[in-house]
């Protein structure tokens, strides 16, 4: 198996920290999706990272895709048995993956839109959004007693890139970060390795 990434990509890290937490054997490329290389786009039209190959070739996307992929090949280790926590494992990736979707909405108007049409209501808006998703993190604090989910390794993943992105504007928002951080580093101690860099 083969997971297509780049080294700042949030769902990338979630995807292929999840592959490492359950133990199985994936093979990582580079690509940058600027360049839409034909090795990302034959195996996701969208042109978007990540993309799992999987032994057989078949091509596996978006990261939800990709690590309900990766729960079932390892035999359930990524989501909580008990189907009530793993609702709960769920909605905590929708949350973590949906202030990341708005995050990289902040990030890519500012990139790809020349400088006078960049629209700052749009921009605040999408962090409204994101100061939403973090106070609820603040006063619905994470739980680890159905072990380490898909859950933990969304939201490790969007602080990743909340400190690679965004760092001084989002830390106090959500200020028990470091408290979930430590914990999850605990179970994980491999996340400074695979956390989103530049
Ligand atoms: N919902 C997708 C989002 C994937 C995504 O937006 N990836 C970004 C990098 S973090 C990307 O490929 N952007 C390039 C583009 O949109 O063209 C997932 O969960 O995998």
């Amino acid at each position: 198996m083969k997971i297509l990434y780049s080294p700042a990509s949030p769902y990338s890290a979630k995807v292929r920290m999840a592959a490492h937490h359950a133990g199985l054997a994936v093979d990582s490329e580079i690509v940058k999706t600027d360049e839409e290389p034909a090795l990302l786009i034959e195996n996701n039209p969208l042109g978007k990272i990540p993309v799992l190959i999987s032994d057989d070739g078949a091509a596996i996307f978006d990261s939800r895709a990709i690590i309900h992929f990766l729960d079932r090949a390892s035999g359930g280790k990524l989501y909580p048995a008990n189907p009530e926590a793993r609702t709960e494992a769920e909605v905590l990736e929708a949350l973590a993956d949906g202030i990341t979707d708005c995050l990289l909405a902040h990030v890519y108007e500012r990139r790809f839109r020349p400088e006078e049409k960049i629209h700052q209501p749009w921009l605040e808006k999408q962090w409204a959004k994101v100061a939403r998703g973090l106070t609820w993190l603040q006063t619905s604090p994470v739980s680890f007693v159905h072990g380490v989910t898909g859950g933990h390794f969304a939201l490790a993943a969007l602080a990743g890139y909340l400190d690679l992105r965004f760092a001084g504007q989002w830390e106090t928002l959500w200020p028990s970060h470091g408290a979930f951080l430590a914990e999850f580093e605990s179970r994980f101690p491999a996340y400074p390795e695979f956390k989103s860099r530049g």
